[in-house]
Order: C-alpha cells, then sequence, then structure tokens
C-alpha cells in the first residue's frame, strides 16, 4: 500500500488541486479541470479549463444553428512511479454527447449520453512518465440518442468536472454504471425506529484472493457513531463481491424534511483483514423519511401532508452554455429554497452531482428523469440507450435522499410522426407504449422505494388513447393554458378532469409557464406580449387552481430561471424568457410573487421595484403620471407611501397589491409598511409632456414602440420605450392603420422571428400597419428624428418557418410594400423596399436632423406605392 509520503510527491506531480481528501481512505480523487487543450475538428487549438462548452459564444449570434460536431480535448497527465500497481480512474461527470477517450492513442472506453457520469479504468494503458488524455467529445444529431429534439439547446463539451481516481486494487466497484458501488436503502422507517440496508459491490483487481473487512458506520449530522456493523469477507482474485449489511433497530431517528433536512452520514470501508489498514472508503448521504402520493390527498411526507411546490431546472447560465461551474449549480437551488419552494423537477436530464446533493442538505425534494422527449426513434440501439441512461441515473443518485421519484419521458407524443398513415401511426404508438412500459419496469425493478413518473403535455385524448397514463405510479401534466392556448381559467378545468376520469392515478403538475421578458412591461398585460405583468396573472390563477385542490399532489414552474434554446426566436432570440428568474438569475417579479405564497414567514415586497426606470406622459397639464405599482405579500393589507406621502391602505387579491402612485418626474421614493414588515424602492421616472408646449415639462427625448401596448427598457443603451397612441393636438401620434397581426392575420403579439441586427428586438417586432402619417407637435428647434423599420413575417398559427440553415426569414409575404417617406414635405425614403432593399425580419434604422421653424412641428408621411407603409418605432430627442 502507498504511504501518504508518496501521495503527496503524487499529487504534486499531478499538478492540481485535491477535491477529496479523507485520511486514511485506500483512495485519492483528484480534479483534472485545468491544462486542457481543446481543437474543434480541424479547428484551432485553444486552452481551456472545465468545465467548458464550444458553444457557449455561437448560440449568442443571429445565425440559426450551433456547431454540433467534434471537438477534441487533450491533457497531459504526469502520473510517477508510485501510481504503478493502483487501479487507475478517470471519473466523467458529463460530456455531451458522445465520447471517446483515448489514453496515448488508444481507445479506453466509449460513453453515450450527455447527462450521466462514466468511470473509464485507464492503468492498463499508462507508462507513467508522458501519458496524454484525449477525450473526443460529439453532440452531432444521432438517431440513436436521445434526446432527439427538444426546447433546449445541445451544447457540446467536456462540461462537467474531471477527476482522477487512484485506487487500491481491492476497491469499491467502479463497474456499477459511473456510480460509487455502495447502494443504501431504509426498508423500515417511522418516527420510533428504523433499519438501513447498505449494499457494497466490492471488485478485487489483484492477482491474489483478498480477506477482507467491509465495515459501515453511520455517524449523526455532530458527527458521532450512531451505529456501525463489520462483515469479514473473503473475495477471489479478478472477482466481484456485492456485500449486503442490514442495519436493524435504530432507535428514535431524526427524520429529514424539507424543514430539517437532518442528514446522518455513511461510510463504508474496505479493511485489510491482517493489516487493518484501510484499503477503500466511500461516504454517502442518508436520510430517514418515508413518503406516499395519494390519488385522493396528494402528498404525503413522514405522514404529513406537503403540497410538493417548486420549479424545473436547466442547467445553463448566461454567457457559459452549459459549463456552469459548482457555485452556481449549488446557488440555484439555494434560490429555490429561499423562493420557498420544496421541490425541485431535474429536467430534462440528470445534471450535475451538486445539484442534489443541496437539495438533500437543503431540504428540497426531486424528481429526476432521462432526456426521452418529445419524440422516440424505434430502433434497438434507441432503446438500449434509454435503458441505459435510466440505470446509470437510478444507480448514481441513488443514496440522495431527496429524490421520491424517477422519470423517463417527457411530452413523448408532442411531435407525432405519421399521422398521415393511421396504421404506421399504430405501430409507432405501440413502440412508444413498449418503450414506456420497459423503463417503467427496469426503474421498479431499480429501486422500489420511489416512484415511477410519465410526463404528459395537455393532449389527455392522445395519452390516455395510447395508453400511458396507466404505466407509471404516478402522471405528470404540462399545462399551458392561457399560453399556448385557451385562459387559464381552463387549467383548473383540467385538473378536475384528471380528478374525475382516472381518480386512482396520482398526479402532479410537472410544467406551467407564461415567457415573460424582464424587459417587457404592460399596463394591459395579454398573452404573449411576454409582459412581467401577465407572468404575474397567470401564476395568481395556476397557484390558487393547483393549491385549492388537495388531490393535486403539487406543481412544478417551468421553469426556474431562463434557459437557452436555439430554435426560439421570440423577444429574446435562443432564449426560453419563462423563469422565474433571468438566465443571470436576477429575480423577475414573479419570484417575489412565489415567495408571497410559498413562504411562511411574513413577507412584503414591492415587486415593481424591478422596473427602476420607467417613462410616461404627464396626466394632463399636471407634473405626474399615474401608473400602476404592485407589492406581493402574504400579509392581509399593506399602506404604500410615495416621497413621504401615504397612498393608503389596501388589501391583497391572491397576494398582491396594486397601486396609482402619481409619479413625478426624476426620483420617486417607494416604502410600504405592513405590521413590522416594510420594504422600499426608488424608481427614476421620465415624465414625458402632456403637450409640448407645456413649459412644466420639458421635453427631452421620447421613444416610442408602434402597434404596441408595451413598454420596453433596453437595459444596454439605457433607452425607455413606451407604446404609441393615436396622434392628440399638441403632443403626438400616428394617424391611420392597424397594429400587425401576422402574417396570416392571427392575433398574436406582434413576429416572433428573430430581427436580424439588433439585440433590441421588442423595438421591431410590432409595427403600425397602413399607416398614413406620425406627427410630433414640438416647438421650434433642432431635433434628431429616427425611425425603425423591418419587413416582419411570423405569428402564424401552424408551426413556425421550417427551420432552415440557408434563409431561415425569407417569406413571401402577400403584398411586397413599397411607400415613400417624407418628412415636413420633403422626400425622406422615397421607394422604401425593405424586403427587397434590406431583407425580411432585419433592423433598419433612419436617422436625421429636423430645423423645426414656423411652429409648423414634425409631420412624418407614409405614400403608399405598393402595399400598406409600416412603422415600427419612432424615436425624437431634442438637441436645442
Ligand atoms: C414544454 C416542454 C419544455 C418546454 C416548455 C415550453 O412542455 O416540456 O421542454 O421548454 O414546454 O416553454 O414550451
Amino acid at each position: 500500500m502507498l504511504k501518504a509520503k508518496s501521495f503527496l510527491l503524487l499529487l504534486i506531480a499531478a499538478g492540481t488541486g485535491l477535491t477529496s481528501f479523507a485520511q486514511d481512505a485506500g483512495r485519492r480523487t483528484i480534479s483534472l479541470n485545468d491544462q486542457w487543450e481543446f481543437n474543434k475538428e480541424n479547428g484551432p487549438i485553444e486552452k481551456v479549463t472545465i468545465p467548458h462548452t464550444w458553444n457557449d459564444k455561437d448560440v449568442l449570434d443571429d445565425a440559426p444553428g450551433y456547431y454540433r460536431g467534434l471537438g477534441i480535448y487533450k491533457r497531459k497527465l504526469k502520473l510517477d512511479e508510485t501510481a504503478r500497481g493502483k487501479d487507475i480512474f478517470l471519473v466523467f461527470n458529463g460530456v455531451a454527447q458522445e465520447a471517446e477517450v483515448l489514453v496515448n492513442g488508444k481507445s479506453a472506453a466509449k460513453h453515450i449520453g450527455s447527462y450521466t457520469r462514466f468511470i473509464v479504468p485507464i492503468s492498463a494503458y499508462l507508462n507513467y512518465k508522458d501519458d496524454v488524455i484525449e477525450v473526443r467529445a460529439n453532440n452531432r444529431f444521432n438517431e440513436d440518442i436521445p434526446p432527439l429534439t427538444a426546447d433546449f439547446t445541445f451544447f457540446g463539451g467536456l462540461y462537467r468536472n474531471v477527476t482522477l481516481l487512484i485506487a487500491n486494487p481491492v476497491h469499491f466497484s467502479q463497474k456499477e454504471n459511473g456510480s460509487n458501488g455502495v447502494f443504501i436503502s431504509t426498508p423500515q422507517v417511522s418516527a420510533s425506529t428504523a433499519s438501513v440496508q447498505v449494499k457494497s459491490s466490492i471488485d478485487n483487481a489483484s492477482t491474489v484472493n483478498q480477506k477482507v473487512q467491509v465495515i459501515t458506520t453511520i455517524f449523526d449530522a455532530k458527527g458521532n457513531t450512531v451505529t456501525d456493523q463489520t462483515t469479514a469477507v473473503n473475495i477471489n482474485k479478478g472477482g466481484n463481491m456485492v456485500v449486503v449489511q442490514d442495519i436493524k433497530s435504530i432507535q428514535k431517528p431524526e427524520l429529514w424534511s424539507p424543514e430539517n433536512p437532518y442528514l446522518y452520514r455513511v461510510v463504508t470501508k474496505v479493511i485489510d483483514a491482517k493489516t487493518k489498514s484501510v484499503i477503500d472508503q466511500v461516504s454517502n448521504p442518508l436520510g430517514f423519511r418515508w413518503f406516499k402520493f395519494d390519488a385522493e390527498k396528494g402528498f404525503f411526507l413522514n405522514d404529513k401532508p406537503v403540497k410538493i411546490m417548486g420549479a424545473s431546472r436547466h442547467q445553463d447560465y448566461e454567457n457559459r452554455g452549459n459549463a456552469t461551474p459548482d457555485a452556481l449549480q449549488i446557488r440555484d437551488i439555494e434560490l429555490l429554497k429561499a423562493m420557498g419552494g420544496n421541490f425541485l423537477r431535474v429536467a430534462h436530464y440528470p445534471q450535475d452531482p451538486q445539484i442534489l446533493e443541496a437539495c438533500d442538505r437543503l431540504g428540497i425534494l426531486a424528481s429526476v428523469e432521462i432526456p426521452v422527449v418529445n419524440t422516440i426513434t424505434e430502433t434497438e440501439a434507441f432503446t438500449n440507450n434509454c435503458l441505459n441512461m435510466q440505470t446509470e441515473m437510478i444507480k448514481q443518485n441513488f443514496n440522495h435522499p431527496s429524490i421520491i421519484i424517477w422519470a423517463y419521458m417527457n411530452e413523448i407524443l408532442l411531435r407525432l410522426k405519421f399521422s398521415n398513415d393511421k396504421p404506421r401511426q399504430q405501430i409507432y404508438f405501440d413502440h412508444v407504449r413498449g418503450l414506456a412500459q420497459k423503463l417503467d419496469s427496469l426503474t421498479r425493478k431499480l429501486d422500489p422505494s420511489r416512484y415511477t413518473l410519465l410526463v404528459n403535455h395537455g393532449a389527455w385524448d392522445i395519452y390516455n388513447k395510447v395508453g400511458l397514463t396507466k404505466i407509471p405510479m404516478i402522471v405528470g401534466w404540462n399545462l399551458y393554458s392561457g399560453w399556448y392556448s385557451g385562459v387559464p381559467e381552463d387549467f383548473g378545468k383540467f385538473l378536475d378532469r384528471h380528478h374525475k376520469e382516472l381518480p386512482n392515478t396520482p398526479f402532479m403538475v410537472t410544467e406551467y409557464g407564461a415567457d415573460a421578458d424582464p424587459r417587457i412591461r404592460s399596463f394591459s398585460p395579454i398573452r404573449f406580449d411576454k409582459s412581467v405583468e401577465y407572468g404575474i396573472k397567470f401564476n395568481q390563477v395556476y397557484l390558487n387552481a393547483m393549491l385549492s385542490r388537495p388531490f393535486v399532489a403539487g406543481g412544478e414552474a417551468w421553469n426556474l430561471a431562463d434557459f437557452n434554446s436555439e430554435t426560439r426566436e421570440e423577444t429574446m432570440p435562443h432564449i426560453n424568457n419563462k423563469g422565474l428568474l433571468t438566465i443571470g438569475r436576477e429575480p423577475k417579479d414573479t419570484y417575489f410573487l412565489y415567495q408571497a405564497y410559498l413562504l411562511k414567514k411574513p413577507y412584503l415586497k414591492i415587486t415593481s421595484a424591478q422596473w427602476k426606470d420607467r417613462t410616461g406622459t404627464a396626466d394632463s397639464a399636471a407634473l405626474t403620471s399615474n401608473q400602476p405599482v404592485q407589492v406581493a405579500t402574504n400579509q392581509k393589507s399593506a399602506e404604500l407611501f410615495v416621497n413621504g406621502k401615504s397612498l393608503g391602505v389596501k388589501d391583497a387579491v391572491d397576494h398582491i397589491i396594486d397601486w396609482q402612485v402619481p409619479f413625478i418626474n426624476g426620483k420617486n421614493q417607494l416604502r410600504v409598511v405592513s405590521g413590522d414588515q416594510n420594504d422600499q424602492a426608488d424608481i427614476n421616472f421620465q415624465l414625458q409632456p402632456f403637450k409640448f408646449n407645456d413649459a412644466n415639462v420639458p421635453f427631452k427625448n421620447i421613444n416610442i414602440l408602434l402597434g404596441s401596448k408595451r413598454f420596453y427598457i433596453d437595459e444596454k443603451e439605457h433607452q425607455l420605450w413606451m407604446p404609441d397612441q393615436p396622434y392628440k393636438a399638441g403632443a403626438w401620434g400616428w394617424i391611420g392603420g392597424d397594429p400587425y397581426k401576422g402574417t396570416n392575420n392571427r392575433i398574436t403579439y406582434g413576429s416572433d422571428k428573430n430581427i436580424l441586427g439588433t439585440d433590441n428586438d421588442p423595438v421591431f417586432q410590432t409595427q403600425q400597419v397602413g399607416i398614413k402619417q406620425f406627427k410630433f407637435d414640438v416647438p421650434d428647434g433642432e431635433y434628431e428624428l429616427a425611425l425603425y423599420f423591418a419587413e416582419l413575417v411570423g405569428g402564424e398559427t401552424k408551426e413556425a418557418l421550417a427551420y432552415n440553415l440557408d434563409n431561415n426569414h425569407k417569406k413571401e409575404v402577400e403584398e411586397q410594400r413599397i411607400f415613400d417617406v417624407s418628412i415636413n414635405g420633403t422626400a425622406f425614403l422615397p421607394k422604401l423596399n425593405l424586403a427587397a432593399d434590406f431583407g425580411y425580419t432585419t433592423a433598419v434604422k433612419k436617422t436625421t436632423r429636423i430645423t423645426v421653424q414656423n411652429g409648423k412641428g414634425i409631420s412624418i408621411d407614409f405614400n403608399a406605392i405598393k402595399g400598406k407603409p409600416v412603422l415600427n418605432a419612432v424615436q425624437l430627442r431634442k438637441i436645442y
């Protein structure tokens, strides 16, 4: 056995940091995240640190698609002679999505799937002098590997921690699907006694039979030994043995729950029977809890009813793709806890090991699933990859007390294949059902102590017809009434339908949500406007419906945070904005709404404080502009003060209180008080004159969105955009036309296409179609005027434009428009042909300087030559 001193040498030689160093543990683990060289196939070599993805930048540009191909990572491994005779492994926590590991040019292992750990034995390939590890990762489309399609970006790379494991020849098995070889269960738990079963799989890779002792010790949270058990075994050379230890009668176990996530530690050692030295050791968490789902009464933890409320989570982060460092992973779970959540749906794939460790520690219940999303491939290889992923997921995460559910399919009938060939479609359905049944049976076999879950979208009939609601122990529904279709109030009806028609099947709402772009605000929020205010209304209806129905086990907001989804092209292209947090993890108003609903301690928060910079027109000749302010609270009522003056006490309705606040130009101090709770916020207000000749409100600049009821905050250029209005004499506004309603006249909110050449997509995504004139009745002076245009497409009822790398944005609109724009009678943009001159969905901004004289103000005239003239936005600034 290696002595401590020589280990030290080895560590220095490896030149890396330590991730886990247990005295006399027999094994050593050392992170290998640094000093990698990376290149894309045929690309230049760069130095990188793990976690790394090659897609972090190319998902940010306007171009559709991202690199899906081969990436090659190389690193030296400086092991010295002292490592000889050891069993050496590389532990990969996640490589996306196909991986081949080579050591000194020889293939040591291959792995399929982005989201689970794999462990590669490398001793046989080492020279202990100048070893080189190479990882060839590939995120190409492969029809045999799930996910095939999904609403998230399939980043490629060596994107989770890599570790070197140096073990003695006798060690906990590294052949147990990436797990640590020890599996802990609690066959019996009550408040008075509990039993624990520890199954340890041990390999003897040496050339002699080995007499060892397996010692399992359970420590409480303070480090006191609760109990231990020793088992003597003889393991044949080159063999494996599974040692089962039943530890009975642990008296009065401290129970694990969200309120008190009490963790025990189970340390299992392999000891040399003769020398008593430690040959190998692993440590695992242990929590004592029991739970059940009841179709009538919901979920119970330790015999107490618990509504499981929380969110789903994707693993990517702003500007980092999926290469998210540990600290940020952990922080997500802390943010979920601080929101009042007690449940995490780890969706749509297993995530970093830190996530479930944080759930154990913080008291967050969890479900985990494999990425079988939208559709399947009917091949044996696809089936086997699914089964293998499910096995890896379960065995790698088996010991987490936070996990109560294993899931395996999400909305698998979303993309209905073979719709024009019913007999063929029936074969496909049979295959889907068959795969679901295999995954469900495998899960129950591998882990009888937890529930199985299959997640459907809201198409009730088809999932029941295909038989998918009969297979899992609990059903999950992803419901978006009031978003993709219908109204939010339909949601409650769906819940009641399940309860009535599947009265014996427990269920959860595994997803619900509405996109909210934190830069967009509205006083008349509607579906698809992406306003934060619509998000508030939507979530109030959903939370009320779930919390008032005991048979609903719980619900998970989609999503904890905004996430990358390359094919989305909405107000924030390539991002799904349904998060309660932004992609950089800033809270949106909806996050505060959840705190008000879910936290038990008194809570009071000015949610509109997030909207720090506002603009609006003065009310008549007054020096104020009345605008709503929202407060989220779990108190009955609160009083709001503005610049020291009370606006009165108001009652909360569905955890929100609304006030009309008379904002003055400049800084406004808001303060809300309820009992001993209070919160305050400063809001900067840019007051626009009611009429331009109003001497009390001097005009500086104004930014107006046409065809829009939205406010938009351009955070990069610090510009505040406001909704349009029909022309008012003495002020400003449009004459003629209607808001853009989508290519096929569908009632939508502007275009849902990426506007090329800008990050301010919402400025361009709406427009006034058929506009005749836009007027500013400004006094004489020098002004700068900017007109914003884009030829819009999108907003169709059917599937968005075919995803096409060649010309994603080309689309024949019915009328190709040509029009003249003149300013105060002088030609400015003659024969403007947006599609022909600039291309579709492309940002066009035309600026000019105007000398206004003789009290004529500014009149922008639009003269149609062909089709209807359009204007998307207008900006006016007074120079002097
Ligand atoms: C769903 C999917 C999820 C999507 C979400 C959405 O039902 O399960 O992957 O991201 O809807 O935002 O459309």
